[in-house]
Order: C-alpha cells, then sequence, then structure tokens
C-alpha cells in the first residue's frame, strides 16, 4: 500500500481512506505496523487538532442514542464529527458500536460523520494504543470533533480520560442509592455529568438526581483544571433531544477557559508523556514474553524454589539476561 496517496487523501478528509488507515493501524502484522507508523509520521504535521470527548457511561444509560443525536446536532452546526469506541471486551454483543452503527442510523448517514466499529481486542493496552493511533488520523482528516465511547468497564475510563480533552459521564435518573454507585474514582474523572432520559416520567427523577449529583461534585477536592462552577452537572434528553445544545456550550466554555490558561496545552503534553511511560512498560514486558526469557525465568525459578538463589537476586539475574 503507497502510503503517500493514502496520507494525501486523509488529509483531504476522504472517510474510505481514513476507514483504510484506521484498519491498517489495527492491524498486529509487522509490515501493517511499519506502514502503520510512517503514515502517522507523515500526517504528524498536519497541525490539525479536534476537540477530544469521552464519553462513558454503564450499559442501557443511552450513549448510542446520546451519540446520534448529539454528533447529529454537531454536523447541524457545520462541524466534522468522528466516533469511535474503547471496548475492552471483544465478547461483547447487542451494545457494540458496530450493531450501533445501524442503531446511529442518521448519523451514519451524515456525510461529516465518520463512525468506527470497536477494534476487538481483548488487552486494554493494545485497544489504548490503537484508539489513539485513530484519533491522530481523524485529526488529520480534519474532524472537528472526535467523541470517544466506552461502557465502563474498570480500567477503560482510564484509558479514555488520558485520551481527551473532555470527560463526559453519562448516567440514569436515579434514586439517591444510585450515588454510591458510580465509583469515586469515575467521579472525579468526569468534566460534565449529564443525566440523560430526562424526559416524560423520568423528568423529575432526572432533575433530582442531577442535584444529587451537583452536591456530590461539589465535595469533589477542586481541581486545577476547572474554572469556577465545573464540574457540572446537567439533565439532558438524547431522545428528545434536550439539553443538548446547553451542554455543548458547557464543553466550549470549558475548553475556551483551558485554552486560555495553557490547560488545554499541558494537558495534551501531560498525556502524550503518560502514553510515552505506558508504551515503555509494555515493551519492557512483552520483553519477557520471547522464549529464550521464558526458559530463563523456568532456569531461574527452579533455583529460587529449591533455595539456591534468592528472588531478587534471580530477578536481577533475568533483567541482566534481556537486553
Ligand atoms: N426516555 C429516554 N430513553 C432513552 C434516552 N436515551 C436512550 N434511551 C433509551 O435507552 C435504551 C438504551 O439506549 P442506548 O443508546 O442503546 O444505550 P447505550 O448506553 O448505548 O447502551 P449499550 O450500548 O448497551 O452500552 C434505549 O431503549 C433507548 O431508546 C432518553 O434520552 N430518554
Ligand atoms: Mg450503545
Amino acid at each position: 500500500m503507497q502510503t503517500d496517496s493514502l496520507s494525501d487523501r486523509i488529509l483531504n478528509g476522504e472517510r474510505r481512506a481514513l476507514a483504510r488507515a484506521i484498519t491498517l493501524v489495527e492491524s498486529n502484522r509487522a509490515d501493517h505496523r511499519a506502514q502503520a507508523s510512517e503514515l502517522l509520521t507523515q500526517l504528524a504535521g498536519s497541525g490539525r487538532q479536534a476537540l477530544r470527548i469521552g464519553l462513558s457511561g454503564t450499559p442501557g444509560v443511552g450513549k448510542s442514542t446520546f451519540i446520534e443525536s448529539f454528533g447529529m446536532m454537531l454536523t447541524g452546526q457545520g462541524l466534522r464529527v468522528a466516533v469511535l469506541a474503547v471496548d475492552p471486551s471483544s465478547a461483547r454483543s447487542g451494545g457494540s458500536i458496530l450493531g450501533d452503527k445501524t442503531r446511529m442510523e442518521r448519523l451514519s448517514r451524515e456525510k461529516n460523520a465518520f463512525i468506527r466499529p470497536s477494534p476487538s481486542q481483548s488487552h486494554l493496552g493494545g485497544v489504548a494504543r490503537r484508539t489513539r493511533e485513530a484519533i491522530a488520523l481523524c485529526e488529520a482528516a480534519g474532524y472537528d470533533v472526535v467523541l470517544i465511547e466506552t461502557v465502563g468497564v474498570g480500567q477503560s475510563e482510564t484509558v479514555v480520560s488520558e485520551l481527551s480533552d473532555l470527560f463526559l459521564l453519562l448516567l440514569a435518573p436515579a434514586g439517591g442509592d444510585e450515588l454510591q454507585g458510580v465509583k469515586r474514582g469515575i467521579m472525579e474523572m468526569a468534566d460534565v455529568i449529564l443525566i440523560n432520559k430526562a424526559d416524560g416520567d423520568l423528568k423529575a427523577t432526572a432533575t433530582r438526581t442531577c442535584a444529587d449529583y451537583a452536591g456530590a461534585l461539589r465535595l469533589l477536592r477542586k481541581r486545577p483544571q476547572d474554572p469556577e462552577g465545573f464540574p457540572k452537572a446537567m439533565t439532558v434528553s438524547a431522545v428528545e433531544e434536550h439539553g443538548l445544545e446547553q451542554a455543548w456550550d458547557e464543553m466550549q466554555s470549558l475548553t475556551q477557559w483551558r485554552r486560555d490558561n495553557g490547560i488545554w496545552e499541558a494537558n495534551r503534553a501531560a498525556q502524550a508523556r503518560y502514553w510515552f511511560d505506558q508504551e515503555v512498560r509494555h515493551a519492557l514486558l512483552a520483553r519477557l514474553d520471547t522464549p529464550q526469557a521464558k526458559a530463563e525465568m523456568e532456569r531461574l525459578n527452579a533455583e529460587v524454589s529449591a533455595g539456591h538463589l534468592n528472588p531478587a537476586k534471580a530477578a536481577e539475574e533475568l533483567l541482566g539476561a534481556l537486553t
């Protein structure tokens, strides 16, 4: 594959070229990795930046419906929108974004939208890298907003928040008990909490839930990356398309404040360092996975269990043998 022409076509914003490039970065084949790396290097100079919005929420909370309505609102304003997913459980069914492509029917027909199913990878580290590279490709292709969706399963929120400029947490209307169901760590990542389904019979409950979360957010430690009034809780209805514009206004004013105060740049720099660190760790662990390393480990294991070598000494020997 000619990466030169592929990069031109991506810079031209051609969706098919973008899809092909994402397939390339998702591949494990060594030649594909090399091409992907070359392509990403070529595109790195484009200087284009999208607003990267992470979105998390439990199954059924309305992520797909929200993305469809919110995405349509953005494309309606002339913005180009890409949707990616971080989905560590490849076995996930039903709710997968692949099935969503048909569910996000209106958005997938928009010429200014690009929807990409999540890569079927069971390893979160692998998913993170591929998503990171897919985001870079979407930015080079001139997308204004990249939405990165994850269903809340433990670590995936951290991955998404480390990949995004803004982190949205989508919640359902519920009684006060439910508040405790959201882990504190996840609350602390959120820039905007959206209580979805604020319509019909659920409207009053949603308003109450929103007030509960607004209260809970005020109790959290103030973060240096926030202006007054953030993080914020708001109600929306993805189905009735209520509150979406207000939510977008808040996201934009938060983003503008962060840009004006150097926080946007600092955050992206910190993320780059985080991913560098992760890549190093990942690569080091991969070195333990070679046949030679495994054989050496087995030999040292025997020594350790026989009491001929202490564990620290054995580790030192093993690491010394890894080059
Ligand atoms: N009343 C109401 N129902 C909604 C709203 N948004 C989503 N729903 C409904 O909630 C159900 C789940 O919506 P999805 O958008 O598929 O939820 P999801 O978070 O993508 O779910 P998973 O992909 O399985 O994680 C569907 O029946 C939607 O119609 C809303 O704003 N109001
Ligand atoms: Mg969904």
